[in-house]
């Protein structure tokens, strides 16, 4: 018994103390989980050069872990033309292969940065092939589905030799109340599914963008234009509560990135696009209604007394960031609103002829 507990020891404490001393003591040239380009941050632009690198093998980490930390591992026999960065900082979760699997720790380890993240912006809007977004509407109201298409390139000046792309749009995220998910690509200009890196990341509450890459991970560049991709958000319920008229909703591309195989900037102009957001005229103030909700403020409890004139078919509450906190259709006389913060929201209640809102306190 006692030789069998030794020799376990034995078996388990090398392997133990490798794994100690991996994940410890690395201090040069370490690899950074989701850092494809070694420049101190975790992003979408390292997504290109994942699609550089794609397909590439190497040594595999002692760690294979993707926790956001200095990982020791031996340099693979490429490196990027980017920082002149080895190519085992693309293999993102140690396994020796520069790959699809790769992708998840970028976005698990989104905007995390290290003592090398110097804050210079990695992409610009310089002269070129526009990348444009455009709106499918001059005017939306409340609650009303956006649609953004994203188009790269036109007849007259396409993109040539393309490897892949970064950017951001910006959707003026005070109008917004959901972006719808997953986004759409588009695979007829920027090649089938399977050739391709795709990655987006919006962190709602943290950033008004949403950031976007694609990388193509076959080695072989595109050239052409058309459309990319295709956005569909959601315009706040109640836009009329708090606005009196018309407000200007301006989305715009910035931080564009697009490289060729040489990883060289290909230069492409970001181009945006505005609307008006018209106030409904619908919507009226629930005191000039007949049905009664209250108390106001209310802590866990409301207490609907309907109107014999009107059905109410649906109630929600909407905090101020936009966001529905809670929402019931054919709501009873009684209804618990548990577990919410305390402070202001926006009662909405939709009848079989009328939208009624009233600003509501949570105490
Ligand atoms: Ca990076
Ligand atoms: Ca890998």
């Amino acid at each position: 018994m006692k030789s069998l507990k030794t020799s376990f020891f034995l078996l388990i404490m090398p392997l133990w103390s490798l794994t100690f001393l991996t994940a410890q003591d690395c201090t040069n040239f370490c690899v950074w989980p989701g850092d494809a380009n070694n420049n101190g941050i975790a992003n979408h632009f390292d997504v290109l050069q994942l699609g550089i690198a794609s397909e590439a093998t190497g040594p595999f980490r002692a760690d294979e872990n993707v926790d956001w930390s200095a990982k020791e591992a031996v340099d693979w026999n490429q490196f990027f033309n980017t920082n002149n960065a080895n190519y085992k900082h693309a293999d993102a979760n140690g396994d020796g292969f520069a790959d699809i699997g790769d992708i998840y720790a970028i976005g698990d380890n989104f905007n995390q940065t290290n003592d090398l993240y110097t804050g210079a912006p990695e992409g610009n809007n310089i002269e070129g092939p526009d990348l444009t977004a455009s709106l499918n509407f001059n005017s939306y109201t409340d609650g009303e589905t956006v649609t953004i298409d994203i188009t790269l390139g036109s007849p007259e000046n396409p993109v040539e030799n393309l490897m892949g792309l970064a950017f951001s749009l910006d959707i003026d995220t005070a109008y917004v109340q959901q972006v719808i998910e997953p986004v759409t690509w588009d695979f007829g200009f920027i090649g089938p599914e399977e050739d391709l890196f795709l990655f987006d990341k919006w962190e709602p509450g943290i950033s008004d963008a949403i950031d976007f890459s694609f990388a193509r991970n076959n080695g072989v560049p595109i050239n052409g234009y058309g459309r990319i991709l295709t956005v569909q958000l959601v315009i706040i319920d109640d836009l009329s509560l708090r606005f009196n008229e018309p407000q200007p909703y301006e989305i715009k591309i910035k931080d564009v990135l697009g490289i060729d195989p040489n990883e060289t900037d290909l230069l492409i102009t970001a181009q945006g696009d505005e609307a008006t957001l018209q106030v409904a005229t619908n919507v009226k103030n629930l005191s000039d209604s007949d049905i009664k909700i209250h108390p106001n403020p209310f802590q866990d409890v409301l207490i609907i007394e309907p109107s014999s004139e009107e059905k109410i078919e649906e109630i929600k509450l909407i905090d101020s960031f936009g966001k529905v906190v809670f929402s019931q259709t054919s709501p009873t006389q009684k209804i618990e609103i548990l577990a919410i913060p305390v402070g202001m929201y926006f009662l909405y209640v939709k009848t079989h002829k009328n939208h009624y809102v009233q600003k509501m306190v949570k105490r």
